[in-house]
């Protein structure tokens, strides 16, 4: 199974969309597996943002997302990368289709509610960037063997 990095950003902190950003996911079957409330602090949002560092938003979209606080989490699923992606949608809220997380939140191409690791070396790169190893619990979700076929469940086994 892959896990990945979400972050509930602080638009939606300050709109009060935490609890229906976090239930879609959980509905949908993915498995928390960490979750904690954060100030993001300018260094290591430059880092995360890097690949943006040249555009001229980028000032900007570290201000932003370094004011008020931020919900981390840790998802897990099969190929749990790329269902998150499809559950947060494209990046600009506009575009974005309703169904879409982003979609039925923002109309921004900046404050579009949440953030979700790209690839699976990125989720991996961002996990450790902002998680402690002892802050992401390793435990039995109850319902797996009913939210996956058996040989979805059987072939992970193997792998964790
Ligand atoms: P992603 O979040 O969909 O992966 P990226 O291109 O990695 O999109 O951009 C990271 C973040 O930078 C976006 O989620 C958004 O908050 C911000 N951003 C991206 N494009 C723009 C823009 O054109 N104007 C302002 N902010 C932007
Ligand atoms: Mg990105």
């Amino acid at each position: 199974m892959q896990q990945t990095l979400v972050i509930i950003k602080p638009d939606a902190v300050n709109r009060c969309l935490v609890g229906e950003v976090v239930k879609r996911f959980e509905k949908k079957g993915l498995q928390i597996k960490a979750m904690k409330m954060e100030m993001l602090q300018p260094y290591i949002l430059k880092e995360h943002y890097a690949h943006l560092k040249d555009k001229e938003f980028y000032e900007e979209l570290i201000k932003f997302m370094s004011k008020i606080p931020s919900i981390l989490m840790v998802l897990k699923g099969k190929e749990a990368v790329s269902v998150v992606r499809k559950m947060v949608g494209p990046t600009k809220g506009r575009e974005a289709p309703p169904g879409t997380i982003r979609g039925d939140y923002s109309v921004s191409n900046q404050s579009n509610v949440v953030h979700a690791s790209d690839s699976e070396e990125n989720a991996k790169i961002e996990i450790e960037r902002f998680f402690k190893k002892e802050e992401i619990y390793d435990f039995k979700k109850m319902n797996f063997d009913w939210i996956y076929s058996r040989d979805e469940t059987y072939i992970d086994k193997t792998k964790k």
